[in-house]
C-alpha cells in the first residue's frame, strides 16, 4: 500500500506489474545516461578554449547525433510495445467480474455465479475502525489468488477509471462501453486503488479494494454469500 513517504511504485502483486517496474527501471537508466551526456556536452562547451567561430557544418557529427538517438529509441520502443500487448492478453480466465462506476461508488457483479451483486462504498472517516482513510470500502472485491481474473469495466453516468497500482491495472470506465482487462494476483492480501478520472465532487471518495484469498476460502465465500 502507498503511504505518504512512498515516492516510487508500490510493490508488485502481479507478474505484469513486475514487468512494468522492470521497464520503468530500464527506461530510467537510459534517460540518466542521456542526461549525463547532455550536461557533460553543455558544460564542456562553456569551459572550452578551442572555439571555431566560422564552423557552419559538420556532416559526420550531424549524422551521428541523428542516427544514435533513433537507435536508442528502438531499445525503448520494443520493450514498451511488448508490454503494451502483454497487458491486453486474456488467457485461461477463471472468472469474470464486472465493475460499474457510479457517482460516487463502484458496484460489483459476479455474473458467473448465482448473481452476486453489491455496491462498494468508501467507509466514512467517522466510521473508520483501525482501517485506512479514503481507501477502505464496505464491500470488497474478493478474488482467488493465482488465477487469471477478467474485469469488465463500465460506468452509468460519467467517465470513471478503475485503477489498482500494485497489479498494474488502469482502465477507463465509460458509459455505454464495456472495457476488459485481465490480471493475476500471485499472493494473498488486500490491494487498494482509487478512481483515476475526475468524475465530480466526490471523485476522491470512491476507492477500490481487492481482497485476494485462497481458492478454498473463495469457494466458501461464494457458497455462503446471501
Ligand atoms: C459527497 O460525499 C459527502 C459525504 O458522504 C456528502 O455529504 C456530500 O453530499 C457528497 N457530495 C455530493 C455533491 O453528493
Ligand atoms: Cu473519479
Amino acid at each position: 500500500m502507498a503511504t505518504w513517504s512512498n515516492l516510487n511504485f508500490q510493490n508488485s502483486a502481479s507478474p505484469l506489474m513486475e514487468q512494468i517496474i522492470f521497464f520503468h527501471d530500464h527506461t530510467l537508466i537510459i534517460l540518466i545516461m542521456i542526461t549525463i551526456l547532455v550536461w557533460y556536452m553543455m558544460l564542456s562547451l562553456f569551459f572550452n578554449k578551442y572555439i571555431n567561430r566560422f564552423l557552419l557544418e559538420g556532416q559526420m557529427i550531424e549524422l551521428i547525433w541523428t542516427i544514435l538517438p533513433d537507435i536508442i529509441k528502438i531499445f525503448i520502443a520494443l520493450p514498451s510495445l511488448r508490454l503494451l500487448y502483454l497487458n491486453d492478453e486474456l488467457n485461461n480466465l477463471l472468472i469474470t467480474i464486472k465493475s460499474i462506476g457510479h457517482q460516487w461508488y463502484w458496484s460489483i457483479e459476479y455474473s458467473d455465479f448465482k448473481n452476486i451483486e453489491f455496491d462498494s462504498y468508501m467507509i466514512q472517516e467517522f466510521n473508520l475502525n483501525n482501517s485506512f482513510r479514503i481507501l477502505d470500502v464496505d464491500n470488497r472485491i474478493i478474488i482467488p489468488m493465482n488465477n487469471n481474473i477478467r474485469m469488465l469495466i463500465t460506468a452509468t453516468d460519467v467517465i470513471h477509471s478503475w485503477t489498482v497500482p500494485s497489479i498494474g491495472v488502469k482502465v477507463d470506465a465509460n458509459p455505454g462501453r464495456l472495457n476488459q482487462i485481465s490480471f493475476f494476483i500471485n499472493r494473498p492480501g488486500i490491494y487498494f486503488g482509487q478512481c483515476s478520472e475526475i468524475c465530480g465532487a466526490n471523485h476522491s471518495f470512491m476507492p477500490i479494494m481487492i481482497e485476494s484469498i485462497s481458492m478454498k476460502n473463495f469457494i466458501n465465500w461464494i457458497n455462503n454469500y446471501s
